[in-house]
């Protein structure tokens, strides 16, 4: 779906995603025209992949997702990764992005922080496999199998200090590579966050991997956050800082639009976005709808992290 780029009252609701449609009142509204996105530029030379060694890793059986595999080529080429674009064709354009060296900054409320590469924290972490299902909050799912590590092994490995309350996570700041990022009406870096207790939970999950392979760029290399019970752009990509704090982070769809996107983010079909419904899910690759469940069917994992939370909009 490739969308146009016209203003934003002329794009039919039928082609836009609901975050585009948004983004594009936003535009007018500040007083920017609809320019096309920039040329993506030349790719860099292709460079060697993070870790290639440990993929395809062991598959773990107790995560699988009851549906079948969206297909690799649909995976790697339908994406969300604003950096690159605020449409879905941004896979060519994220060939830009240099991953190797990749410096991550794990700081806060910490024993010590360092500053590690991403090759060498991959490699001390217990590396599997997982099918886990996706779920947009433009209401559209796949299913793919990510390689990676529990966020709990990336804690354990921190020692956050015991008043440490969220993990907030950043992604790069690269507008040469990134040409998104040279539209200034976006919050950058884009930002995301968990509770202490959500990092902790079995599911929470590093992606370093997709396919049996070293993560694609397009898809959030080389260390990305996969959180299926909650609506897809909760999965922080191309992470470069972990920090540790006492504070909620306001995080990058918060920030542009409060009343639409909120810190929590959990999947429920019978809370609507204010635009549309979140009922049901078009499957990507398979050409039809079908039920979304509460927390995207991870209701056992989850649910109890919030029995005690009767103030906090869960559900956005
Ligand atoms: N840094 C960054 N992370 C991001 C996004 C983004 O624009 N930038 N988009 C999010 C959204 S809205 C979704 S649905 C998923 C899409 O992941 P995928 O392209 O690997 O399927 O990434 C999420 N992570
Ligand atoms: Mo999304």
């Amino acid at each position: 779906m490739l969308i146009r780029r016209r203003k934003g009252w002329e794009i039919p609701e039928s082609q836009a995603t609901p975050e585009t449609v948004f983004l594009n009142r936003r535009r007018l509204l500040l007083g920017i025209g609809a320019a096309g996105l920039g040329a993506a530029g030349l790719a860099q030379p292709l460079r060697a992949h993070t870790a290639p060694d440990l993929y395809p890793a062991r598959r773990n059986p107790a995560y699988e997702a009851g549906r079948a595999l969206t297909e690799e080529k649909i995976a790697t080429s339908y994406n969300n990764f604003y950096e690159f674009g605020s449409h879905k064709r941004i896979a060519d354009a994220a060939q830009k992005l240099n991953v190797s060296p990749w410096q991550v900054k794990i700081d806060g409320m910490v024993a010590k922080e360092i500053t590690i590469d991403a090759e060498e924290l991959i490699r001390k972490m217990p590396v599997e496999e997982r099918v886990y299902r996706l779920r947009c909050v433009e209401a559209w799912s796949m299913v793919i199998p990510w390689s990676g590590f529990p966020v709990r092994a990336l804690v354990d490995f921190a020692q956050p200090q015991s008043g440490a309350k969220y993990l907030r996570m950043e992604t790069f700041v690269r507008p040469k590579e990134a040409g998104g990022q040279r539209q200034f009406w976006y919050p950058w870096p884009y930002v995301e966050g968990l509770t202490m207790a959500e990092a902790a939970n079995d599911l929470a999950f590093i992606g370093t991997g997709a396919y049996g392979k070293p993560m694609p760029k397009q898809m959030g290399a080389p260390l990305r956050l996969v959180v299926p019970w909650k609506y897809g752009f909760k999965s922080i990509k191309s992470i470069v800082r972990f920090t540790f704090t006492d504070q909620r982070p306001k995080t990058f769809w918060e920030a542009i639009g409060p009343d639409e996107y909120g810190f929590w983010a959990n999947v429920n079909p019978e809370v609507a976005h204010p635009r549309w419904s979140q009922a049901t899910e078009e499957v990507i690759g398979v050409g039809k709808r079908i039920p979304t469940q509460i927390y995207n069917g991870y209701g056992e994992f989850v649910a109890d992290l919030y029995r005690d939370l009767p103030d906090e909009k869960l559900f956005m």
